[in-house]
């Protein structure tokens, strides 16, 4: 840990990355880290390929993503909530880093992909429920005063990791970490109505397309659906509607696991895996199968082709895989 906060407190230009399509763990955890070191005077700029999705207009500080034009000299580049630049979405990495002894990166996902960066500072820690509870430890360690605007940030990282601190990663860690947080004054309540509780009448009709397309399958134990882009415009909806729905579908009582395929451009697919402990299926051993990767019970892909044939060929290769390959394990009574 010494040598993370080191590195922070001798740098003073500093850029803060994660990974595309930001989740509120990604976006919460760069904007908290981001105001706390704007806090002991650092420059600080963030960065995302991507627009904000609106449903996280609410972080403070999130206006710090607009600002950013173009990448200047830094002298620390911090990677969050993932652990190699690829996942970034930035085409060339180089431009931005001197050398590899200017890079931290803090992660809580177990690794699948190793870039090697010489002399880089890791923290990686997949016992964390989010990247969010390990920027509250580090601003501890680094005795930056927690303020209403840091606590939101990073709640809101935590509340969405957590799946509204119901899924199996919400552990006594976890809890102390939000509860410290909340002393600061940030109120769930409209965390939880930004991120899950408010959407808007498209993405509800398109939710109701995606759901009465549901089918699940007695061998798997798989629940699928999908949706097209033809469904995203007729609705009037976007991408970002989608956020939540695998877990829906996942709610099929029978379900081991859900699956959802979108079609985000053409011919090009995306897919997101769910599961829960208690289901007993490692969804990320059916996404590495696919090219993909992510956590136990999350965990996502990406294949070109038809939709309606990738559904038919996905759901093809899950049947096809064995057991094991699924992760699936016999439960003691
Ligand atoms: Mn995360």
């Amino acid at each position: 840990m010494k040598a993370i906060t080191d590195i922070i407190k001798n740098s003073e230009n500093i850029l803060i990355l994660s990974h595309k399509n930001p989740d509120g763990d990604a976006l919460g955890s760069s904007l908290g880290l981001a105001l706390a070191l704007e806090k002991i005077g650092k420059k600080v700029s963030c960065f995302s390929v991507n627009k904000i999705p609106p449903v996280f207009g609410f972080l403070p500080g999130v206006e710090m993503f607009e600002k950013q034009k173009g990448f200047v000299n830094y002298d620390l580049v911090i990677l969050l909530d993932c652990a190699v630049f690829k996942r970034t979405g930035i085409e060339n990495i180089f431009g931005l880093v001197a050398s590899f002894d200017k890079l931290l990166i803090i992660d809580h996902h177990p690794r699948t992909e190793v870039e090697f960066y010489e002399n880089a500072q890791e923290w990686i820690d997949e016992k964390k429920a989010a990247t969010a509870v390990m920027i509250y430890e580090l601003l501890e360690e680094m005795d930056i005063a927690i303020d209403k605007r840091i606590a939101t940030c990073l709640l809101t990282g935590i509340f969405t990791d957590t799946g509204g601190f119901q899924h199996n990663n919400t552990d006594g860690v976890t809890l102390r970490a939000a509860a410290q947080l909340m002393k600061k004054g940030p109120r769930i309540e409209k965390i939880a109505k930004g991120i899950f509780n408010s959407k808007n009448i498209a993405a509800i009709k398109l939710w109701g397309t995606a759901l009465s397309r549901i089918e699940t399958d007695v061998a798997t134990g798989m629940a699928v659906s999908y949706v097209n882009q033809s469904d995203i415009e007729e609705a009037g909806a976007s991408q970002d509607d989608l956020a939540g729905l695998v877990s829906v579908i996942n709610t099929v009582s029978d379900a081991k696991f859900s699956l959802l395929l979108t079609e985000y451009d053409d011919q090009k697919i995306k897919g997101s895996l769910r599961s829960e402990e208690y289901k007993g299926v490692d969804v990320s051993k059916i996404a590495r199968q696919l090219g993909g990767g992510g956590h136990k019970l999350a965990s996502g892909f990406e294949v070109e082709g038809d939709l309606k044939k990738s559904v038919e060929r996905i759901t093809r290769l899950v049947l096809s895989l064995k057991e094991k390959e699924m992760g699936i394990v016999a439960k003691a009574e």
